[in-house]
């Protein structure tokens, strides 16, 4: 296992937290692979490799696998553990492993999505972002209660999924001005936030928080500069 060499390539950038999930994966089966940066910056200049293995969203990641690509950061996580047998990511219980696969892409969709909103909506909007933010949150806290992590005693996919929140989340934070992840209001996220930095294949493979602040405040500039004002 793990010696596939070139025939695995994830193809991404450095700042995404959905490329880290992929990262994560297959660092926890002990994949070898190739990373692909792309830049992002220019929507109109996509690669041509991106644009040929995710033709649809034009997003990253792509893992490409013998050359086949697979797209979205929660399906690949699962294609690599189908694929991968060893370390199993998703839990084997049928029920557990159905709530795994609905928590993940809601969550995504209420906090991960839902700060990138905060950092460019006003007023009204921005409320509603908070709100939504603080919901997911405190769906985590419940989720965590009596757990090590996410996946039990060990990592699991919800903490792969969940993983960009240690560092993107208090980097988001910085750059919107607000704080989230109060450790008297959300204790057991707090802990595991500190536990899953620790865990081996996460410590060596993140980057320092003002690299990925600078980094979203550029984004909100040119995103406030898209967005019409609503006042
Ligand atoms: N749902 C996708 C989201 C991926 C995503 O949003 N990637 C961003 C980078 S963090 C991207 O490629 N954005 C480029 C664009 O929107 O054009 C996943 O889970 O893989």
């Amino acid at each position: 296992m793990g010696s596939e060499g070139q025939e695995v390539k994830l193809v991404g950038a450095w700042f995404s937290p959905y490329v880290y999930r992929v990262a994560w994966a297959l660092k926890l089966k002990g994949v070898q692979y190739e990373f692909v940066e792309q830049n992002m910056r220019d929507p109109n200049k996509r690669s041509s490799l991106l644009l040929d293995c995710n033709p649809i969203y034009k997003k990253i990641p792509v893992l490409l696998h013998h050359g086949k690509p697979i797209v979205e950061s929660l399906f690949i996580i699962q294609y690599i553990d189908e694929t991968w047998k060893d370390n199993p990511i998703l839990p084997t219980d049928p029920y557990e492993r159905a709530m795994a696969r609905f928590w993940a892409p809601l969550i995504d969709e209420m906090l991960l999505e839902g700060l990138k909103r905060m950092t460019y909506t006003e007023g009204e909007q921005l409320m509603k972002e908070m709100k939504q933010v603080s919901n997911a949150l405190q769906l985590l806290e419940e989720m965590l209660k009596g757990k090590k992590f996410f996946g039990g005693e060990k990592v699991g996919f919800l903490d792969i999924a969940f993983g960009w929140i240690p560092i993107w989340l208090g980097a988001m934070e910085e750059v919107a001005a607000i704080d989230f992840l109060n450790p008297y209001q959300y204790p057991l996220l707090h802990i595991w936030s500190n536990k899953f930095k620790e865990v081996h294949f996460v410590k060596d493979s993140l980057y320092p928080k003002d690299k990925l602040v600078r980094f979203f405040n550029k984004f909100r500039e040119s995103q406030l500069k898209l967005a019409p004002k609503k006042i």
